[in-house]
C-alpha cells in the first residue's frame, strides 16, 4: 500500500506545479518589448521650424512632415556606402505599407553645396520618386541639422575637390504631427522598423 500512495503525491505534487506554473505564466507580463529598433522620446516634441527648398525648387517648411508618420534622414549624394544602404532600407519599409498608413521618407542633404536641388531630385527618385528631398542655404540646412542634434563634419577636399562629409546615422521619425516622436539607430533593419510602424499605427487606432 506504501508504493502507490507515494505515486500518488508524487502525481499531486506535480499537478500542483503545473498549476503554479500556468498561474506565474499567465501573471507574467509580455515577454517581448512593445518596439524593437525605435526609441521613442518620452514626449513628443515640435520639430525645429525651418524653410528650405525641395528637391523641385519649391519652399518647403516642416508643415509639409504633417499628415503622416515619416523617417527623415540626414545625408549627402556623394556618399558611398551609408547613405545609399539607409534609403534603400527606408523605400523597402515604405514599400511595406500602403494608402494613408505608408510612412513618408524625407531625406535631408548636409552638403547642400553639391546637393541642389536637381541633383538631390535625380538621386532620390532612384531609390523611390516619392521621397522628400531637402536642401537649400548652407546656413540654414546647418542650423536645421544642429537643432536637432545632427553632428556634419565636412572632410578635407582632395585634389580633385572631391570630399566626404561624416553625419549622424540615425533616423528620425516624425509623428503624423510633424513632431519628434523617436530615433532609429544602427543597424536599420526593414523587418523591425516596418514592425514598430505597424505599432505605433495600431496605437494611433
Ligand atoms: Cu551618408
Amino acid at each position: 500500500m506504501n508504493l502507490p500512495r507515494a505515486h500518488l503525491l508524487i502525481v499531486a505534487a506535480a499537478l500542483l506545479a503545473a498549476v503554479a506554473g500556468f498561474l506565474v505564466f499567465r501573471d507574467a507580463p509580455p515577454a517581448a518589448p512593445t518596439q524593437q529598433a525605435v526609441t521613442l522620446l518620452p514626449e513628443p516634441r515640435p520639430l525645429p521650424a525651418f524653410t528650405l527648398l525641395d528637391q523641385h525648387g519649391a519652399p518647403i517648411d516642416e508643415q509639409a512632415l504633417t499628415g503622416r508618420w515619416q523617417l527623415m534622414f540626414f545625408g549627402f549624394t556623394h556618399c558611398p556606402d551609408i547613405c545609399p544602404m539607409t534609403l534603400q532600407t527606408l523605400a523597402a519599409v515604405r514599400g511595406r505599407f500602403d494608402g494613408p498608413d505608408q510612412p513618408g521618407v524625407v531625406f535631408v542633404s548636409i552638403d547642400p553645396a553639391r546637393d541642389g536641388p536637381e541633383m538631390l531630385g535625380d538621386y532620390l527618385a532612384y531609390y523611390d520618386p516619392d521621397i522628400i528631398g531637402i536642401t537649400g542655404a548652407e546656413a540654414a540646412v546647418a542650423a536645421f541639422a544642429r537643432a536637432l542634434g545632427v553632428a556634419v563634419v565636412m572632410g578635407e577636399a582632395d585634389a580633385h575637390g572631391h570630399y566626404a562629409v561624416d553625419h549622424t546615422t540615425a533616423v528620425f521619425l516624425v509623428d503624423p504631427q510633424g513632431r519628434l516622436a523617436g530615433l532609429f539607430r544602427l543597424p536599420h533593419r526593414v523587418d523591425a522598423m516596418a514592425r514598430d510602424l505597424e505599432r505605433l499605427l495600431g496605437a494611433r487606432g
